[in-house]
């Protein structure tokens, strides 16, 4: 028989991150798309390590931790264009928090934004939440041809999440560099939030190259708190081109004087592990989570896999004619939780219905677990 109970309204989540926080205390947490899989044998090395890391933190200049942290990491990613340039990379607490100073600068200088449709809607949320008005970037819109410069003059930044949370969908060289074109013309600030680049090979070409060679006024969010199981130890980069016109540092220096030299040289550790290796393998580590999500729920009717070709750590399934969220309680009564889609559809939220997101950076076991629960419920068995 089919679950049909669901949640009382008031205990209703009512965001993602809510959905998330539930999640938390369960073995089969596949809902947050933080990292949770085990740590490699060469990670567990750096943990190891990490008192005499502390002792080499102490003694060196933050500046000269910080440079080598990011440019580990963006150069692990190959973010090569980023050495050239004259801009600033602010060190944040979390990619969300580059995201509040990102969003108070705009708000400075504009009252609206062109933001991706759809995205996690922490996002919007934020935006929103410092008063910038919205307008939906549909993303098939965006990746089909250039955008009407009319909206782009009619908005102070557009904002792109890529690979995008959660389709995966990514930006190519060419639309990259279009997009900067067009809003170095319409004098559009462009911002993309590239906080799940390390899964996708297909975004390790050389943004800030292109973004450099535009012109326009751009500004980067790169994270590394999705790649590795750090323990919510990570960094957010906020980097923006010297002609950006906001006041990043400004607002960052009313929220931070600077995130801890450990943290920062433990990421300058993983980021040449998986520079020595370690990146092929957490690639390698997803797909097989992906081909056990995939292959677990074939031949369940009504079951679709709208973006199978993503290769972030999170996949998408259409569960068929029931309300994700109906099939979301019934995981729930299992102790396994996903993600109901309709929130990352922030502006037609209808569109989200019937989709449930799942966290691969897990376990294998629990991939297996969750995927396994996931095919008894849409089975009704
Ligand atoms: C994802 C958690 C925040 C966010 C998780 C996420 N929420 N920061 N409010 O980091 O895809 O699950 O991005």
């Amino acid at each position: 028989m089919a679950q049909t109970k669901t949640e009382p309204v008031a205990e209703r989540p009512a965001n993602l991150t809510q959905f998330e926080f539930l999640a938390l205390n369960s073995a089969l947490n596949l809902a947050d798309g933080h990292a949770r899989q085990h740590l490699t044998p060469g990670q567990v090395r750096i943990v190891d390590e990490l008192p005499a890391l502390w002792a080499e933190s102490v003694k060196s200049p933050v500046e000269e931790v910080e440079d080598a942290a990011h440019r580990a990491f963006l150069e692990l990613l190959g973010q090569h264009g980023y050495r050239t340039l004259a801009g600033q990379v602010l060190s944040c607490y979390s990619s969300s928090v580059a995201m509040e100073i990102l969003a108070r600068s705009l708000v400075t200088v504009s009252d609206s934004i062109l933001l991706l449709h759809p995205t996690f809607d922490n996002i919007p949320d934020i935006l929103s939440g410092v008063g910038l008005r919205l307008v939906p970037l549909e993303e098939t819109r965006l990746h089909e041809a250039d955008l009407d410069p009319a909206v782009l003059r009619s908005v102070g930044c557009v904002f792109v999440t890529t690979p995008n949370n959660p389709t995966g969908r990514v930006l190519p060289p060419d639309r990259l560099r279009a997009l900067a074109a067009q809003c170095a013309e319409t004098d559009t600030v462009l911002a993309l939030d590239t906080s799940f680049r390390g899964f996708e090979p297909a975004s390790h070409y050389d943004h800030y190259a292109i973004l450099d060679e535009s012109g326009c006024r751009w500004v980067v969010i790169e994270d590394t708190g999705k790649l590795w199981p750090t323990l919510e130890l990570k960094v957010g980069w906020l980097i923006s081109a010297p002609n950006v016109g906001l006041p990043l540092a400004d607002i960052h220096s009313d929220i931070l004087l600077g995130v801890s030299p450990l943290v920062l040289s433990m990421i300058r550790r993983f980021a040449e592990d998986a520079a020595g290796g370690g990146l092929a393998e957490l690639h390698r580590f997803i797909a097989a989570n992906r081909r056990t999500l995939q292959e677990g729920l074939a031949g369940v009717p009504g079951v679709a896999f709208p973006y199978p070709g993503s290769r972030t750590s999170v996949e998408l399934v259409d569960v068929g004619d029931r309300p994700a969220l109906e099939v979301w309680s019934a995981l729930r009564q299992r102790n396994v939780f996903t993600l109901p889609c309709q929130q990352f559809h922030w502006a037609t939220p209808v569109e989200g219905e019937h989709r449930l997101r799942l966290a691969l950076a897990r376990p294998p076991a629990a991939i297996a677990a969750g995927t396994k629960a996931l095919r008894h419920v849409l089975l009704g068995d």
